[in-house]
């Protein structure tokens, strides 16, 4: 994954990206981010960004022109074909099916990062940017935004994660997780489940789903209408069903 922020608070970004995986996966050369300070692109006296709306009203309004300028210097610096999306809580609402496009997208990404009250429409209207919200609420900038984004899709990367069995088969990884269990076998007067000791690896792997089946249908329902379940899940799901109607 090749990606730019844009972003007035570098700041906000850059320690979340030296650590863990997203600094594992940079030093592998799987994750390349540049993060650019739109700050940087301003050109009056103040080198402000933001300024008021017209029409009146509060708050302020990020410039077009700077972040217009950035992706100028981007495209004459590194490339013409860029992939753009605009973090706003009125975008497309994100999720696992647009992680794993972004995971195969050989384009650079780059993210925008509006603050304050909103971004000028015009750079809506130059860059015809792809607007992305990652949920139904209202965060103060884009930058947590677009970090949630590259987390959830550098996993995806071949190579990224230590175990490649951590990221399973795209197509039937729409259910919820199973439980997990690590020593002691005994904590507090509670067991870990024995067949998880049984050592019959066949037997924990229907465990296993039954558990994700069963866990997804507790606590997601919604996920399970439109999700292409495997002909063992639509099995198990039909076993549960029928026991719970007993
Ligand atoms: Cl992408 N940006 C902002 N500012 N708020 C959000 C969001 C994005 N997604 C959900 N809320």
């Amino acid at each position: 994954m090749r990606c730019h922020i844009l972003t007035l608070f570098p700041g906000m970004v850059t320690p979340v990206l030296d650590e863990s995986i997203l600094k594992r996966a940079q030093a592998k050369g799987l994750l390349n981010v540049r993060v650019i300070n739109i700050r940087d692109f301003t050109f009056d006296k103040h080198r402000s960004a933001d300024d008021y709306p017209y029409g009146g009203g509060a708050g302020m309004v990020l410039k077009a022109e700077p972040v217009l300028k950035a992706v100028d210097f981007i495209k004459e610096e590194d490339e013409e074909d860029l992939r753009i999306l605009l973090m706003s809580p009125q975008g497309k609402r994100y999720n696992q099916g647009m992680a794993s496009e972004l995971s195969r997208e050989e384009r650079r990404i780059v993210f925008i990062c509006g603050h304050y009250e909103g971004i000028d429409e015009r750079v809506k209207t130059y860059l015809s940017p792809e607007e992305v919200s990652i949920g139904d609420y209202v965060l103060t900038g884009g930058e947590l935004a677009a970090l949630v984004i590259i987390d959830s899709v550098v996993r995806l990367i071949p190579g990224v994660l230590g175990d490649s069995a951590s990221v399973e088969d795209e197509s039937f990884n729409q259910l919820l997780d199973y439980p997990h269990y690590t020593r002691p076998a005994q904590l507090r007067e509670m067991d870990v489940p024995s067949i998880l000791i049984s050592g019959n690896h066949e037997v924990i792997r229907q465990w296993r789903r039954r558990q994700a089946v069963a866990n997804t249908l507790i606590k997601r329902p919604d996920i399970l209408e439109g999700a292409v379940l495997s002909d063992e899940d639509m099995n198990i799901l039909k076993e549960i069903k029928e026991e719970s109607e007993k």
